[in-house]
């Protein structure tokens, strides 16, 4: 692998030819690949196998603009695709009667992807809107914003906070790291011309696939006054 003799995407040979060809037993291949997933130069997908990791390239995402993915991802040339984690309409948790000014006895819109670009796995988003503002999570086919866009909801301003995580469990699965794999949490909370908030998304960005930059200026200048 490091040698590149097996390269980023590609099957490792069966535990068998490897134990033949090194001349060990298939138990000692068998640990030195659990312990090359631990680290995350390989991964195992159910029912397919055990590959290299592919190689990752990091996106640099401007912290001044706000976009969704699936436009972060066509302005980079790549293809954005979304595994469904969730989809539907449920009773609200606090955390969403407060953020989203619902009562107890209104409902909550949940969207929850594994967003994907190109092969990559890059970010868990678990969406939540008010069933107003989304009254049929079916209807969400690729890209919320523009699900969002059609009903006049798309957002034009968010507040974001960006936490560092250690991930483990299903969602180190889902995003193919290892467990314990520094991550980033971002809250999202979007909010409408009218300044009614629109959507609650609480997300998980890898932290080997992502930077997040942010435009710095000195206080009191604006743009023109700073170019000048
Ligand atoms: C971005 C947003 C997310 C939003 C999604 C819509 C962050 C951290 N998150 O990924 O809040 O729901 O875009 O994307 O930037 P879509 O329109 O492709 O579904």
């Amino acid at each position: 692998m490091r040698h590149g003799v097996i390269g980023p995407g590609d099957a490792l040979p069966s535990e068998r030819d490897i134990a033949l060809k090194a001349d060990v037993s298939r138990v000692t291949v068998r640990k030195a690949v659990q312990d090359l997933v631990k680290s995350g130069l390989l991964v195992q997908r159910h029912g397919s196998g055990t590959f290299v990791a592919p190689r990752r390239e990091r996106v640099e995402q401007s912290l001044s603009r706000l976009t969704s993915f699936t436009d972060d991802m066509a302005r980079r040339g790549m293809t954005a695709s979304s595994v469904w984690l969730d989809k539907g309409i449920y009773p609200p948790s606090p955390d969403e009667m407060m953020v989203l000014g619902l009562s107890a006895k209104e409902m909550v819109a949940r969207v929850s992807r594994l967003r994907i670009a190109n092969d990559t796995p890059m970010a868990i988003e678990r969406a939540s809107l008010s069933v107003a503002a989304l009254p049929d999570p079916g209807s969400v086919v690729s890209s919320l914003y523009a699900t969002l866009e059609e009903t006049g909801n798309r957002p034009i301003r968010a507040v974001q906070r960006i936490s560092a995580v250690n991930l483990a469990g299903a969602d180190a699965r889902l995003l193919e790291v290892p467990d314990g794999s520094a991550c980033l949490h971002i809250e999202r909370i979007s909010y409408l011309a009218s300044g009614k908030v629109i959507e609650f998304t609480r997300s998980i960005y890898r932290g080997d696939a992502y930077d997040f930059v942010a435009e710095l200026r000195l206080s009191g200048q604006d743009k023109d006054s700073a170019e000048a």
